[in-house]
């Protein structure tokens, strides 16, 4: 895999990478930045995320579990340092993190794949789709991010969904939190699995129920959360939820098969005190405690 390891320390609480086990989850930095609208700089979000994991415990209160404590039953969170992007265009990058995430899932790991540019969850579910055809995704964003251009691109932090939409099909996806995007992207929106306005982070029984039993990629771009709690990213949108609404949506999901996550687009130039940072790191930690379980696997792979 063509990663650089962490040039700083490795997230809190992860373990050395073992491929005779011990880990379940697999952490890699995505610096994916070529498309930028507002202020720039996700680029140094991985390291950001990781220098604020050292400031907060490797234990979770709230799930009774210690992320060092895990490579005993083999279900650990290693962490293999960033992807480079070094004299790549945006589409070799995207192969780069594809290749990545079905090399995790080769083995049968959980990829968590920290932003960098939103853009990244498209490589992401495309190598998720690859082996689990059955999948769906949860997004959640304050953006629709659904628009067919941005800046003349059809490729870019604001249309990844679209392309999600047009590779897989719209009914994989399902967007949470969104108060943000054009009048024809919230047209287009109508064509998703569910999508959520309402600022309570919640499915409703019908859409639980047809997620019950699919593999799942759960996508958490920072800028779902109000910026009065996560104000560092590049695009803020008032109305979100709060980090403790986000949280409790995250433990709602303790029954269902995450194969793979991500938290993208932490913007550390605009962090004042870290904060967003920290809230990244912690969601890493409970969201590597809460899926550390075996994947399940269900339709074969595509191909197959
Ligand atoms: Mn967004």
């Amino acid at each position: 895999m063509p990663l650089r390891p962490p040039t700083s320390d490795p997230f809190w609480g992860s373990i050395p990478l073992d491929l005779d086990g011990g880990a379940r989850l697999f952490l890699f930095g995505a610096p994916l930045e070529y498309t930028v609208s507002g202020a720039p700089g996700t680029a140094a979000g991985p390291a950001a995320v990781r220098a604020a994991s050292q400031n907060i415990e490797s234990y979770s209160p709230i799930q009774d579990v210690d992320l060092f404590d895990l490579k005993s039953n083999g279900s650990g969170l290693a962490d293999l340092g960033d992807l480079d992007f070094a004299g790549l265009d945006l589409e070799a990058a995207l192969a780069e993190i594809e290749q990545a995430t079905e090399q995790i899932l080769a083995r049968r790991g959980v990829p968590v794949m920290i932003g960098g540019e939103h853009t990244g969850t498209l490589a992401a579910f495309r190598a998720v789709k690859q082996r689990y055809r059955d999948a769906a995704i949860i997004s959640l964003d304050a953006h629709l991010d659904l628009a067919d251009e941005l800046d003349g691109r059809r490729l870019a932090h604001g249309t990844w969904a679209a392309r999600l939409g047009d590779e897989w099909g719209y009914d994989c996806l399902i967007l949470l939190g969104v108060r943000s995007g054009t009048r024809a992207e919230w047209q287009r929106s109508l064509e998703c699995a569910w999508r959520s306005p309402e600022l309570a982070l919640a499915l409703t029984d019908d859409v639980y129920a047809w997620l019950r039993n699919r593999p799942i990629y759960l996508s958490i771009d920072i800028d779902v959360l109000d910026p009065a709690g996560a104000p560092g990213t590049g695009v803020p949108e008032p109305g979100g939820p709060t980090s403790r609404e986000l949280f409790d949506f995250l433990y709602s999901l303790r029954q269902m098969n995450v194969v793979g996550l991500d938290v993208m687009e932490v913007l550390p130039g605009v962090d004042p005190a870290g904060i967003t940072a920290a809230l990244a790191a912690k969601l890493v930690r409970e969201a590597a405690i809460l899926f550390r379980h075996l994947p399940t696997p269900t339709a074969p792979a595509l191909g197959a």
